[in-house]
């Protein structure tokens, strides 16, 4: 009936808009492509999409902190600690599965063929030792200066941080003495983040401390209580801000995805080795979304996992949409504590670790590209270098910021670790923005079936401190 329809239209009112600026997007992007719009033009009309990804970014800092010192408060050390090593089982186990599978599908499609001519010029890429980038991620866990550890910090003790690309622009702002659009050719350097860095924040070090915090406090009795309040307050303001902001992401959104379109470069190249490529890595993407993750959350919790997913909708369209998952944060939480039910207990314990280390995504990727560029390069794998490349792919995932494109600057850990020429990064950047956004949905998706096992697993707890805290007991 009529009534059906529309409170099923304000029901899904955020969803259906989100949906449609992706469409729209796509449309737009594809009609403006043609006109060839200078890099200025095409910053000017990406604008609206750069406000969304700055004031995703913007809530980040203070959400993180928040929910997990809260989130942490909320449990005693005993049934957190439970949690988290369930959470911990989980991440692993995801991520190993996801790193199997991308060494299997490239092993079998084997995209690469041993010539690197199609991939035209080749640019420099200093090298990292593996060694060097295991200690900054433990370095990192433990930042000396907690104000420094909220704004930029590059430095690191070891290893040479920058890298110099070499890109050819169409660029009008660059050659502002005439103002005529040439190509030409600039030099920028790029600065490796420090492993666990989420746009310059060090999200790896506040995590470790927050966590510890909210441990602390949940534990004071009423000495604590003022601190608890006060985290409490400040996340429950964050949220509702993130609530405002999610009016203006579909508009954000669809301005990002056809700003993209329209300055991405052409496809022509695509037929070759990183067409195969690419396709690789989408197959292996759809394997682990698609089958390994749902069947999992199956198994476990015996609930219809396509329900689940679907409300998680505007999460996976914001990763999509922003290709970060520590941007897509403040949404994912919206999703799963209004749309899935989660326990906020858990969502605010779980959620803002799983985006800083888990990325099943990302480590899947990291392992098959680092064999394609194998295959590129004539060299075959043998069984001990597969190993060796599963275990950095997945230290390198797990380091990776929740950042656009992070994992490629991880992946020369991967690549150095068998002796690859970390220089063959710049083979696959061509088509890296496209399957960033693929693993990046890969990686929210992740850790949002996540927060669900979890929370089933812990449902015995969670009801125990509801008893305790005279809380209103849902029947099981
Ligand atoms: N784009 C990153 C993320 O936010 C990770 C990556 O580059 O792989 O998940």
């Amino acid at each position: 009936s009529k009534e059906d329809v529309q409170a099923f239209l304000k029901k899904n009112a955020f969803v259906l808009f989100t949906v449609g600026a992706v469409i729209v997007g796509i449309t737009l992007g594809f009609t403006l492509r043609p006109y060839k719009m200078t890099y200025r033009e095409v910053k000017y009309f990406s604008f609206p999409g750069e406000l969304l990804m700055r004031m995703l970014q913007m809530l980040v800092l203070p959400l993180l902190i928040s929910s997990l010192i809260t989130g942490m408060a909320a449990l005693d050390s005993k049934a957190s600690g439970k949690m988290g090593m369930r959470a911990v089982i989980y991440y692993m186990t995801t991520t190993f599965i996801a790193v199997f599978i991308g060494i299997i599908i490239v092993l079998i499609i084997h995209p690469g063929k041993g010539s690197k001519d199609e991939f035209g010029k080749q640019q420099t890429i200093e090298q990292v030792s593996p060694a060097d980038a295991f200690l900054d991620l433990i370095r990192n866990m433990f930042p000396p200066n907690l104000v420094q550890a909220c704004t930029q910090q590059f430095k690191t003790k070891y290893g040479k941080r920058i890298v110099r690309v070499t890109v050819t622009v169409n660029d009008s702002l660059f050659n502002s003495t005439n103002g005529t659009q040439e190509a030409m050719e600039i030099t920028r350097e790029e600065v490796i983040p420090v492993p666990g860095q989420v746009n310059g924040v060090n999200a790896l070090g506040l995590v470790v401390f927050s966590m510890c915090f909210g441990l602390i406090i949940g534990n004071m009795k009423e000495q604590g209580q003022l601190l608890r309040d006060f985290f409490d307050s400040l996340n429950e303001a964050i949220m509702r801000l993130v609530s405002i902001i999610m009016w203006y992401a579909p508009i954000g959104i669809l301005f990002l995805i056809a700003g993209k379109i329209v300055e991405m470069d052409d496809l022509t190249q695509m037929g070759g080795q990183l067409g195969m490529y690419t396709i690789t890595v989408i197959i292996g993407l759809l394997i682990h979304a698609v089958l390994i993750l749902p069947t999992l959350y199956f198994a476990i919790t015996r609930q219809n996992p396509f329900v689940f997913i679907a409300g998680l909708l505007q999460a996976l369209i914001t990763a999509l949409g922003t290709s970060s998952s520590s941007a897509t944060l403040p949404v994912t939480f919206k999703c799963l504590e209004e749309n899935n039910k989660i326990d906020k207990r858990i969502t605010r314990f779980i959620l803002p670790v799983g985006a800083t280390i888990n990325m099943d995504g990302t480590a899947l990727y990291e392992a098959l590209a680092a064999i394609f560029i194998a295959q590129v390069n004539n060299m075959e794998m043998n069984f001990g270098q597969i190993i060796t490349i599963s275990i950095t792919a997945t230290a390198a995932s797990i380091g990776a910021a929740g950042i656009p494109q992070a994992g490629l600057v991880t992946m020369v850990i991967v690549l150095t670790s068998v002796g690859l020429p970390t220089d063959d990064i710049t083979l696959i950047i061509a088509v890296d923005w496209f399957l960033d956004r693929l693993r990046t949905t890969t990686n929210v998706l992740g850790d949002s079936i996540g927060a669900g096992i979890v929370e089933f697993l812990s449902r015995h707890e969670l009801r125990s401190k509801d008893v305790e805290m005279g809380n209103s007991v849902l029947e099981e």
